[in-house]
This record gives structure tokens, sequence and C-alpha cells, in this order.
């Protein structure tokens, strides 16, 4: 599945996940009373201690730790790390206070501003794309039911390799990236291939540590979408394929039974899927 020919280096991909996230994040964001930090910095390093004591932690264990956190500094895999494996826990916690569509993470191969595409579209996708084709479509309403005219699917996934644009050399940009405008009554249909199962890199810092603990480095294979509508609260969220590989044992623990897509062959070498989102007032 995967090929190695190809395979782009963790250390390019880190690089270009944490050039990314500077670029998105911008300056200036996210003013932190200094008690607030205080109080979440001391449940963190509370947290810590604690299971240094209950694991009896030893000083080489200690620098070994060390030495893994100055490597996913170097190797710009803090993206891939936190995305991977805290920010679903972020995620539930703003979904307690959230309606409409189920969110999931947004990981750490989101790109902005790509190609806006019609309500009936095909992602930009290299001529001899890899992989079953696939039509995804739906309606976006609000929570009464209504449709969203000109809704935006902004639409993101691996290729047939598991490799994301953007962050893999050998894909041109913008590839299986876009933003799907819906019509007048809020419906689309997206065209696309179905993406593999996603690697974590194994020859980065984030791949070692799964190596050695003996945990498997795959995600089940997922499209990414943020949908979007003025007066609307946007949604970060990823859909699934029922019965796909690692569906019950993903890496990132971000799949939810409401994000699963049941597709059927149409007889033409297509699967076809259906999916409707709904948007709360923002
Ligand atoms: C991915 O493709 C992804 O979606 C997440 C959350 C983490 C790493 C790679
Ligand atoms: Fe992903």
């Amino acid at each position: 599945m995967t090929t190695t020919q190809h395979s782009p280096t963790a250390a390019a991909s880190g690089a270009s996940a944490t050039e990314a996230f500077r670029t998105a994040r911008g300056d200036g964001e996210g003013q932190v009373t200094s008690e607030r930090i205080a109080d979440v910095v001391q449940a963190v390093l509370a947290g810590v201690h604690e299971a240094i004591r209950a694991k009896q932690v030893s000083y080489a264990e200690f620098q070994a730790a060390k030495q893994w956190l100055i490597e996913v500094g170097e190797g710009g895999e803090w993206p891939l790390f936190l995305d991977v494996f805290v920010e679903h826990v972020v995620e539930e916690v703003t979904a307690q206070r959230q309606h409409g569509t189920k969110g999931s993470i947004l990981g750490p191969y989101y790109l902005p501003d790509q190609r806006k595409l019609p309500s009936v579209a095909t992602l930009p996708m290299r001529p001899d794309e890899k992989g079953t084709p696939l039509a995804l479509s739906g309606q976006v309403r609000d929570l009464e039911g209504n449709p969203i005219p000109g809704a935006e699917l902004d639409i993101w996934h691996a290729d047939d390799d598991g490799y994301y644009s953007g962050f893999a050399p050998h894909l041109p940009e913008g590839n299986l990236r876009g933003v799907v405008v819906a019509d007048g009554d809020g419906r689309f249909e997206v065209t696309t291939v179905k993406p593999a199962p996603y690697q974590i890199p194994t020859d980065g810092p984030t791949g070692k540590l799964i190596e050695a603990a003996g945990w498997h480095p795959w995600r089940p294979a997922h499209l990414h979408l943020i949908v979007r509508a003025s007066g609307h609260r946007q949604i970060t969220t990823q859909l699934y394929f029922e019965g796909g590989e690692w569906l019950e044992d993903d890496v990132a623990q971000a799949t939810k039974p409401e994000l699963v897509l049941n597709p059927r062959p149409d007889g033409e070498g297509k699967l076809r899927a259906e999916y409707d989102f709904v948007l709360e007032p923002h």
C-alpha cells in the first residue's frame, strides 16, 4: 500500500505541518489570564509528577524522555504528536456545548485558501489518480431543517497511498483539496477518490515512540471537512468508511459512530455515499 520510493520523510512532513500551523495561527491570538495559565499548567505538571511517582521513573528514563522531546521539536512533529494523542480530548470538551453534526479533530494537514468549486464538482487530482472513485452528496441544513444556500464544504484527504498534498513533496499542490460551495438548496455532490488509511510516519520521533511502545501507527481512511456558512458555527469534522480497517482502533481516537459513511457501488465502478450536515447558529 505505501510506496517506499516516493515515501515522504517524516522530517519533510513534520516541518511542513509546523510551518502550516504557524501560518494558520498568526500572532496575538488567545489572550489568557495568568490565573488560567497557572491553573492548567499546574494540573498538567501534577499529572506528570504523579506518573513519575506511580511508575518509579528513573534518571535514565527521564533523560531519554528529554532527548525524545528535543527530537520531536527538531523534526517539526509537535503538530503531529499533539493532534494524534491530545486533540481528541480538546474536541471532546468543546463538543459538550455543541449541537448539529458531530465534530472531530482538525489534525495537522489542513491548508486554508484552496480552490473554490461549484456545488457539483470533482476535487483537483492527477490525471492518473489512483483509487476507487467516490461521490459524496448531501445537503447542509440548520437546526430547524432549513437548507443553508451557499454553505461551504472545505474538504481535504489523503490519496490512495495515504499521503496528503502539501506534506509530501511528490504530490502536486492542492491535490485532493477543495472548497465546494453548496447550491441554493444547500445541496452538493463532490467526486473524489476513496482515501487509504493513514500511517503515522515511522521514521520520525512520533513513529519511533509508537513502535517502541508496541502500538500501531494507523488511522482509518477518512475525509476531513470544515463546513461553514455565515451566521452559523463552523463544524470541523471527519467522515469514515463502514467496515474500514482501523475504524475501531484509531491511533488518534477520533472516530464517532455518527461519522461513518456507508458507500455503495453504483454498478459503474464508482462508490456513492450520502451525508447531510447540520449547523447551529452562531
Ligand atoms: C492525520 O491524517 C490526521 O487526520 C490526524 C488527526 C493526525 C495525523 C494524521
Ligand atoms: Fe487526516
